[in-house]
């Protein structure tokens, strides 16, 4: 971290302590808490979140814009205020320069919690599934500053593979051009979030943290910047019904053309128009995969 970059983040003293001693630690997001569920489902998921990377040994830094201050490690309060608070920005990498001159609120994306992380020297981070091509991207180029991220921060990221709004093989492709390892953990086939499969191969599988680990250290000492992505399918218990996720998918893509949505808005709105529209169902399956994926991250974490 150069001297003017620790002038704008604060890690807590726990986050801090655990990156100088190189203990683990797991980097999470914030828009999922912000945007991603509705209240008090989001709170409950971020505590459970940092619950659950600390019993498997490892140091949860949720990652957020206060204030202007870029917070890595969140204290209980500054949790409930993302839950809770009304207007708090959707912070992708772009957005973070102007959040911080500003002093503003921001909750980090995927792309923008890598930033940050890579700035603070983590490098594992557990979310619930990336953002990528959204269907139609070659006429709208709708591609997530996740996939362009992934391509320049040395971060890994285990996520349950991309939602099935997105046009998972171009997504796919995008990863592949810039250059980005997609492992599977325990598969085969890339994960589509509510459910294990989406029919796209991953480029590699991989079935325990320590080859995971094996895997991360090589492209570090080969000095190979950018991003890997570790895809971990949910656990079929949790898993949704494909033909029913696949009818409120139509649904609300149709619903985002007819209101033409552009831009930032059109994640946060495809996202709650399915949690609404499947209900509670989807919101478990989305809290049990990201317990999953924060177990895995905290595991490599370790064998790193
Ligand atoms: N996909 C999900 N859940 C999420 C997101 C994506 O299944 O919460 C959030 C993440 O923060 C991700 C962001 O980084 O949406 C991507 O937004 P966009 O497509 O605007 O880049
Ligand atoms: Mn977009």
């Amino acid at each position: 971290m150069s001297a003017l970059q620790k002038e704008h983040l604060d890690l807590t003293e726990e986050v801090r302590a655990a990156r100088d001693a190189a203990r683990p630690v797991v980097a999470l997001e914030s828009t999922i808490v912000a945007h991603g569920f509705p209240y008090p489902a989001n709170l409950e998921c971020a505590r459970e979140a940092e619950r659950i990377a600390r019993e498997e040994g490892a140091v949860p830094a949720t990652v957020a814009i206060l204030g202007g201050r870029i917070k890595v490690g969140l204290s209980d309060e500054e949790l409930e205020h993302l839950a809770t608070a009304p207007d708090i920005a959707k912070a992708s990498r772009r957005d973070i320069p102007v959040l911080v001159a500003r002093g503003s609120d921001g909750a980090t994306t995927v792309a923008g919690t890598m930033a940050v992380a890579a700035m603070a020297g983590i490098r594992l981070f557990a979310t619930g599934g990336i953002g990528g091509a959204h269907r139609g991207a070659q006429r709208t180029f709708d591609v997530s500053a996740d996939i362009l991220e992934l391509s320049r921060s040395e971060v890994a990221v285990v996520c349950a593979g991309a939602k099935s709004v997105l046009d998972i093989g171009l997504t796919l492709e995008l990863l592949e051009t810039h250059g980005v390892p997609v492992i599977g953990y325990g598969t085969d086939e890339f994960p589509a979030f509510y459910t294990r499969g989406s029919g796209h191969g991953v480029d590699v599988r991989v079935d325990t943290p320590e080859e995971v680990a094996r895997i991360l250290r090589t492209k570090r000492e080969l000095g190979m910047r950018g991003g890997t992505v570790i895809a971990n399918p949910i656990p079929a218990e949790y898993e949704l019904d494909a033909l029913e996720l696949d009818r409120a998918v139509e649904t609300v893509l149709a619903e985002a053309e007819a209101a033409d949505i552009r831009g930032k808005d059109v994640t946060p709105f495809l996202l709650a128009r399915i949690h609404e529209l499947t209900g509670g169902a989807s919101e478990h399956a989305n809290k049990e995969l990201v317990y999953e994926n924060v177990r895995l991250a905290a595991r490599v974490a370790n064998a790193l």
